[in-house]
């Protein structure tokens, strides 16, 4: 049976990670799964929305399959979650994540890998690789902090706390706190938006944000240039400005 299911709406793709009974714990073949359901995307989809079923989000690492590996094993095991979390990250296509339950150790690598992440009100946060004696091994330690500081990301691992729902927009697990039961709905409205937008802005958000602010300023300043005459210049640009400035395009509204 597979445990990855890919639905179409419009030009959103919902990729689901179906393991319920193991509360979808990532297994080698989970990993080598979701690669290939991104890979799979047709031309048209312009924004994807990841989600879990059954009672949780994604308990992290199948634990079950780290016995007896040596280290070697353990590098190309590690590597291999890197190779498929960049390709999503840096891939074409925002991603939106939505949490409910549990979203903790490779599962919040997972989370963090996507582009925006809605919580609903069961879900919580943990990185419960300091309990097990192990370390994080999907960019855990390259993405969490950038997202919640690098003190909580050590607090969480060295103690086990337990961050909930209500926290996860203070602190930085999620931009978007929605009731029980309602982050899929609202992911999927967040990507149909998203799919609406210029692909080439989509693109330098994905492709130069990130970069950007992990260079100096001064060579940041010239990407954005750069970014900014490719994006501006690109024939759906010029109609949407058009647009704005004939009196049809959208205004920005206080809510
Ligand atoms: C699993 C896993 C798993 C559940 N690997 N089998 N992640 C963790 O340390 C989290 C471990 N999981 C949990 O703390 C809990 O399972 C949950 C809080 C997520 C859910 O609790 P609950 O009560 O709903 O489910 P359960 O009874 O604990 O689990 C149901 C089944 O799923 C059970 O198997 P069963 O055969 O006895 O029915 C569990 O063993 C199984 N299960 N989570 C394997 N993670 C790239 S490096 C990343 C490093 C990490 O991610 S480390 C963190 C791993």
């Amino acid at each position: 049976m597979s445990e990855i299911s890919t639905t179409h709406e419009g030009a959103v793709a919902h990729i689901r990670i179906e393991r319920p009974h193991k509360r979808n714990a990532i297994s080698d073949s989970v990993i080598l799964a979701i690669e290939a359901a991104f890979a799979a995307l047709p031309e048209s989809c312009r924004a994807v929305v990841i989600s879990g079923q059954g009672d949780h989000f994604c308990a992290g690492l199948d634990l079950s399959e780290i016995k007896g590996r040596t280290s070697v094993e353990g590098l190309h095991h590690s590597r291999q979650w890197h190779r498929v979390f960049d390709q999503m990250e840096k891939g074409t296509r925002p991603i939106v994540a939505a949490i409910h339950g549990a979203c903790v150790g490779g599962g919040m690598e997972l989370a963090a890998t996507c582009h925006i992440r809605v919580a609903d009100e069961t879900a919580f946060f943990a990185f419960p690789e300091g309990a097990r004696g192990i370390f994080v091994g999907g960019g855990g330690s390259v993405r969490a902090p950038k997202l919640i500081g690098t003190h909580r990301m050590l607090d969480m691992m060295l103690t086990g706390r337990v961050y909930k729902a209500a926290e996860a927009v203070p602190v930085g697990f999620a931009q978007y706190l929605v009731p029980a039961g309602g982050a899929v709905a609202k992911a999927m409205e967040l990507a149909q938006r998203i799919a609406t937008n210029a692909p080439m802005t989509n693109y330098a958000l994905i492709q130069a944000l990130p970069r950007i602010t992990e260079i100096p300023a001064d060579h940041g300043l010239l990407m954005e240039s750069l970014m900014a005459s490719v994006v501006e210049t690109a024939p759906e640009a010029q109609a949407r400005v058009q647009e704005f400035l004939d009196g049809r395009g959208p205004k920005v509204k206080a809510s």
